[in-house]
């Protein structure tokens, strides 16, 4: 290797969610400031990446809509294919043509479950050409990939104007037992139910909805604020200034977790119920999991949401969160495991 920045190409195709945009939008933009990679991002739906990002034309990383047919390119250094979409075939061909072939990583779902460290790292040799791709696993242990987290979270955070924040979106002053909510969720059966049980609530309740359209309202103690679709970064401080988020899929999943505040998980529902399985795997790791677990379920659709219930528990619930943020915090972050994965291998 030459001292010139390590080149990477990173492959996205969108289902139809913000999710899989969202993780590779954060990666990119991470090994771009942080470790002066030059990235180019391949992406077959600029929507997304339009909302999460209204900027990314201004950033360090090059943005391709990804064409169709592919037109031929000089491939990266690392190569890093999202979730399984699949590269294009005139490109895997010159990947093997290169004198040192690409890193080739397979980034997958993030997933608590036990086998996950088992696989994270496994090579896969191309059945037909000289490369090998290898998975990689983000994760919660140090067996796995771990989570994204830019260098400068803890520093935003500190620097994060609650007040600032609500009178920039029309938020009245935080009552002194007001419960503020951030809800960000899949359509949901047990919604109706819990907005009964927060207007009924002894304490006042303000939910925050971004990327709702619907006008705010007020029943009983519950008052529902819209607010516009936010930048991925400015989607961080809306889960600071909240003291519950109700999160979904992968990414604000994440995100929820180093707030450090009480979360609801909406998990992004697989056939078979998949999903379950990798719902209690997470409970069965998060200290709190015992706490966190009936109205978790109920929220998921196994039951109906007991809030007074889980109102009770918030307070114990908050400082679990926090334990929670220190000790994912203190592990390596999976920018710096992919950075060190793939020049082992480029050396
Ligand atoms: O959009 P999602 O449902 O994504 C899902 C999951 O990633 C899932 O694993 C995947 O299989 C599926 O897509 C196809 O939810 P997720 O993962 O939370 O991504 C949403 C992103 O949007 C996250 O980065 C937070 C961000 N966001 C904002 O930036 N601003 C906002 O206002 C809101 C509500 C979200």
């Amino acid at each position: 290797m030459t001292n010139n920045p390590t080149r990477c190409d990173i492959f996205c195709t969108v289902i139809d969610n913000y999710g899989d945009a969202a993780v590779c939008w954060r990666l990119a933009r991470q090994l771009a400031d942080e470790y002066g990679w030059r990235m180019r991002l391949w992406i077959d739906d600029l929507a997304p990446l339009q909302r999460l990002a209204p900027d990314y034309a201004a950033s360090p990383v090059e943005v391709q809509p990804w064409p169709t047919p592919w037109l031929a390119t000089e491939p990266a250094d690392v190569v890093i294919e999202a979730f399984g979409c699949e590269l294009p075939p005139i490109y895997v061909d010159a990947m093997a043509a290169r004198s040192q072939p690409p890193v080739w990583v397979n980034l997958e779902y993030l997933s608590a479950e036990r086998w996950v460290a088992g696989c994270h790292g496994l090579p896969s040799p191309h059945p037909r050409l000289p490369l090998v791709k290898h998975f990689f696993f983000p994760g919660f242990s140090d067996g796995t990939g771990g989570l994204l987290r830019e260098r400068d979270y803890d520093a935003r955070c500190k620097a994060f104007d609650e007040t600032a924040f609500r009178t920039e979106f029309g938020l009245p002053a935080k009552l002194p037992d007001e419960l503020t909510i951030s809800l960000f969720s899949y359509e949901n059966p047990a919604l109706p139910e819990l907005l009964r049980a927060w207007a009924d609530a002894e304490r006042p309740i303000r939910l925050l909805r971004p990327g709702n359209s619907e006008a705010a309202w007020i029943r009983g103690n519950l008052s529902v604020h819209p607010l516009p679709f936010l930048p991925q970064t400015r989607y961080d401080e809306l889960l600071w200034a909240c003291d519950l988020n109700f999160v979904r899929g992968e990414e604000s999943f994440v995100r929820a977790q180093w707030a450090a505040k009480s979360f609801v998980w909406h998990i992004y529902p697989q056939a078979d119920d998949a999903h379950r399985a990798k719902l209690d795997a997470f409970l069965d790791i998060h200290p709190a999991g015992a706490q966190l677990k009936a109205f978790w379920h109920a929220w998921n659709g196994v039951g109906t949401p007991d809030w007074p219930d889980f109102a009770a528990r918030l307070p114990g619930l908050e400082e679990a969160s926090q334990q929670w943020a220190i000790t994912l915090a203190a592990r390596p972050d999976l920018a710096s495991r992919l950075v060190q994965f793939c020049l082992e291998r480029l050396k």
